[in-house]
């Protein structure tokens, strides 16, 4: 009986072992393919995880998700140090800043992890899987803003955190544009805020642009968090007419989309796709299968996908354009992400 016991004790340990060890650490012979996000909290991210996470089941690799607790590289450069130890195969990360990982990505890679960027770029990564084509996004954000300010006036940018590469660089290609064309000449870019992705900061930075510049009258949020925030607080605020142009997530942002409400419409892409495609770039890669800039490769989900030189990672490849939700179509997607 005794005997019983003691091996029923040592199966029981074992079970209890495997059942906690790290998925690259399970021994199951499989490759673990690892996804770092902004912030643990932002619902777009978690649909990008979700993503993810559907292609390395399709794909047979082990999935895992480590990301900060708030936008910072700095937690972000622990937690990819953490991955290198476990011995992942492959990260994908949204990055948090342009620079500051590029050196522990260089420590990833000469360890032989693939290493893409998704979502927000950095220096060191093989490649980045680009939501949509920077300038697209920078456009339709401006004539957003042409549109709903009736061609003059002033407005403000609430953005996510101030060294994210995607919010950056779309905030620069918005300045190209506007400084390129006279059409823009009477738009009057009052200040760019930052709410760091936090609903609360960013409801407190919406609030003091509302009392800073009462002729404000439009506030752009390339950030689905800030979007949400802005627009709520516009609508509590008594009499306030300013319009919320920007990225939003449909579920989050249905009551406030429409030709008579506080955002008349807005633009966003799939954030599910985006994952998606990461983990099956990254099999290509490891595949061999993707070659130079301007060379196309097809990867295990049947899609196509040109290689094209990136702003900041070697390459990329862009996912698709960005797609404007209106009070006509904001119902349909709103189940959907
Ligand atoms: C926020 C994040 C993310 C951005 C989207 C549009 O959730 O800032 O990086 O791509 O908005």
């Amino acid at each position: 009986m005794k005997k019983l016991i003691a091996l029923l004790l040592v199966a029981v340990m074992v079970f209890a072992m495997t059942a906690c060890a790290p998925a690259a650490q399970q021994g199951d012979g499989k490759d673990t393919y690892a996804i770092v996000c902004k912030d643990a909290s932002n619902p777009y991210m978690k649909r990008m995880v979700s993503g993810f996470k559907t292609a390395c089941e399709a794909l047979g690799v082990n999935f895992v998700e480590k990301s900060p607790e708030t936008t910072s590289a700095q937690d972000q450069i622990t937690i990819v140090n953490e991955l290198i130890a476990q011995g992942v195969k492959a990260i994908a990360i949204a990055a948090n800043d342009a620079a500051a990982l590029e050196a522990t990505l260089k420590t990833a890679r000469e360890a032989g992890i693939a290493i893409v960027t998704l979502d927000s770029d950095t220096k060191g990564s093989q490649m980045f899987i680009n939501q949509a084509g920077v300038k697209e996004v920078a456009q339709v954000l401006v004539d957003s803003i042409y549109d709903m300010a009736g061609g003059e006036g002033e407005f403000a940018v609430l953005s996510a955190s101030s060294t994210a590469t995607n919010q950056n660089a779309w905030i620069a290609a918005m300045q190209e544009i506007i400084a390129a064309d006279s059409k823009y000449a009477s738009l009057v870019w009052k200040e760019t805020v930052y709410g760091d992705d936090e609903p609360t900061k960013s409801t407190t930075e919406t609030q003091n642009l509302l009392t800073k510049y009462p002729d404000l009258k439009v506030i752009c949020c390339p950030t689905t968090v800030g979007i949400l925030a802005a627009a709520q607080t516009v609508e509590s605020t008594d009499g306030c007419t300013v319009k919320i142009a920007g990225l939003g997530l449909p579920s989050e942002m249905k009551e406030y989309v429409g030709d008579d409400k506080v955002c008349p419409y807005m633009y966003l892409w799939n954030p599910i796709d985006v994952g998606n495609c990461a983990a099956y770039a990254i099999k290509a890669i490891l595949d061999g299968k993707v070659g130079a800039v301007d060379s196309t490769f097809t990867a295990e989900n049947g899609k196509t996908y040109t290689v094209m030189t990136g702003d900041t990672a070697e390459k990329q490849i862009i996912v698709g354009p960005p797609f404007a939700f209106t009070g006509e179509n904001i119902a349909d997607w709103a189940g959907v992400y």
